[in-house]
């Protein structure tokens, strides 16, 4: 076993004993109440899931372990070139829940390095879907693909004690975790750049080694790269992403079958694809204005056409946070650094000084700040990657490390399959009439 491995299940065999001894003496403790609205409303603000990776707090926004963004980038350990956070550290972050030393955070990004070769079959795969076909589409059959190597599947097969099943899918999540850089590199070259594809380069971190196959050996993309893998990793457990990959994995699928399930739920536009949403709608709103560098007053009287043509405006509002996501504020402090003066991130920013106030005025919407999605766009166009459906594709690789983090705690825990109890509106009816009559 590899020593990150070996501490992980230290880590998470006394959090078993103390889960155990927590339900033993307190599990009668109600958490709170179920409304019939909650039932009919997303099932909002029901307390229903364990978590480890992190924790969403509605005003001060996600905290990863007990860390904020801001403490990340602080706190973890960077590439020798670089000062952004490097992703292989927030990993380990979220598996055993400590700030890891620069040697754990290379072990973690030498594994992957060694572990990315992708068969052959995946990209027959992925070049079995017309070119035309959405990256996040081809995407998910890739992840699917790649499910031929699960050891989880095959130990499971052989028959193996439920002891073990952390072990198999630690094993597994590693793996597809360090494939699917070459994955989504691999879509993005055959959609975009003539099916001219770069090999990787074994000397990188994961992320600039991403951003080298993609085609950018720009310095500050590279730093943008493990700054946005990093901060679009996790965000507690109720999102559908990744609620979406813990209940598949809660029967017992494996990882790459659970990731799979997460990568189609990233695709909505009201979850991950929001991100390729927002730059298209600001993009439509300088070519429908004529200019780059539309007025506060033109951005305001946009956004009002928007929402009175029954549309979202995308990049704006959440199901928990309540205040401005620091997502979104750690890409605008990178982009102040790096690309102040480009007309369209100077646009994000004109759209975030009026859009809350005029979605605030509709008195429906719980959020009228902006969410993660809202930034992202403008900032990879800045460096020229201006293919906005790929975007999804590098929120989903970023996303791997959370779900898989906290697929690998939900088998060292045990948790059994998923099963909450679902009502018929005639059955709520009755129930409503019940009450009545007490
Ligand atoms: N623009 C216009 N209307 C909005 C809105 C926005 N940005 N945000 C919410 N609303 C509307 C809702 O559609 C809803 O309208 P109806 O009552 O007519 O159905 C009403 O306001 C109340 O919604 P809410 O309770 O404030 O929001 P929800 O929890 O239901 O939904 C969403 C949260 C993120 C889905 C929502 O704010 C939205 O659609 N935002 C735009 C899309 C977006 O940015 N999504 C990305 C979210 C972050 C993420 O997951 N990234 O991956």
């Amino acid at each position: 076993m590899g020593y990150i491995k070996d501490h992980f299940k230290e880590v998470a065999d006394k959090q078993s004993a103390a889960i155990k001894k927590l339900i033993a003496e307190h599990g009668e403790i109600s958490l709170g109440q179920v409304t019939i609205a909650q039932a009919y409303q997303g099932m909002r603000g029901i307390p229903g899931l364990i978590t480890e990776t992190s924790l969403l707090d509605a005003n001060e926004g996600i905290r990863f372990r007990g860390y904020s963004i801001p403490e990340l980038r602080e706190k973890l350990p960077k590439a020798s070139d670089g000062k952004e956070p490097c992703p292989e550290g927030l990993f380990y972050l979220m598996l055993v829940g400590e700030i890891p030393t620069d040697e754990d955070a290379g072990h973690i990004s030498a594994v992957w390095a060694r572990r990315s070769h992708v068969p052959n079959h995946v990209f027959q795969v992925i070049e079995a879907f017309p070119v035309s076909t959405h990256p996040m589409t081809q995407f998910c059959a890739a992840v699917l693909a790649l499910q031929t190597e699960s050891k989880f599947a095959k130990a499971y097969e052989a028959g193996i004690s439920k002891k073990e099943y952390w072990d198999y899918v630690y094993e597994d999540s590693m793996t597809l975790i360090a494939r699917l850089p070459r994955i989504a590199a691999y879509i993005y070259r055959r959609k975009y750049k003539n099916g001219e594809h770069i090999q990787p380069d074994g000397m990188l971190d994961w992320s600039a080694n991403f951003a080298h196959m993609l085609g950018y050996d720009d310095d500050s993309f590279k730093e943008l790269m493990r700054l946005y893998l990093t901060i679009h990793a996790d965000h507690e457990g109720g999102n559908v992403s990744a609620h979406a990959t813990h209940l598949v994995g809660s029967a017992l699928s494996d990882p790459y079958l659970c990731f799979t399930a997460g990568m189609t739920g990233l695709a909505g536009p009201l979850h991950g694809l929001a991100n390729q949403e927002v730059i298209r709608w600001i993009e439509e709103l300088q070519k429908d204005l004529g200019t780059l560098t539309p007025s506060k007053e033109q951005i305001a009287d946009y956004i009002r056409k928007t929402l009175s043509e029954g549309k979202v405006v995308p990049g704006y509002g959440h199901a928990v946070l309540r205040k401005t996501d620091p997502r979104f504020t750690a890409q605008m402090e990178f982009a102040k650094v790096h690309c102040a003066d480009n007309p369209t991130v100077q646009t994000v920013w004109n759209v975030y000084e009026v859009a809350p106030e005029i979605l605030e005025s509709t008195g429906k919407i719980k959020n009228p700040w902006p969410n993660v999605d809202a930034h992202s766009g403008a900032l990879l166009k800045h460096y020229g990657l201006v293919e906005e459906d790929f975007y999804t594709v590098l929120f989903g690789v970023s996303r791997a490390l959370g779900v898989l983090a906290s697929l690998c705690w939900d088998r060292a825990l045990g948790f059994p399959i998923e099963r909450p109890k679902s009502m018929t509106t005639e059955w709520i009816n009755n129930y409503i009439a019940k009450q009545a009559v007490k």
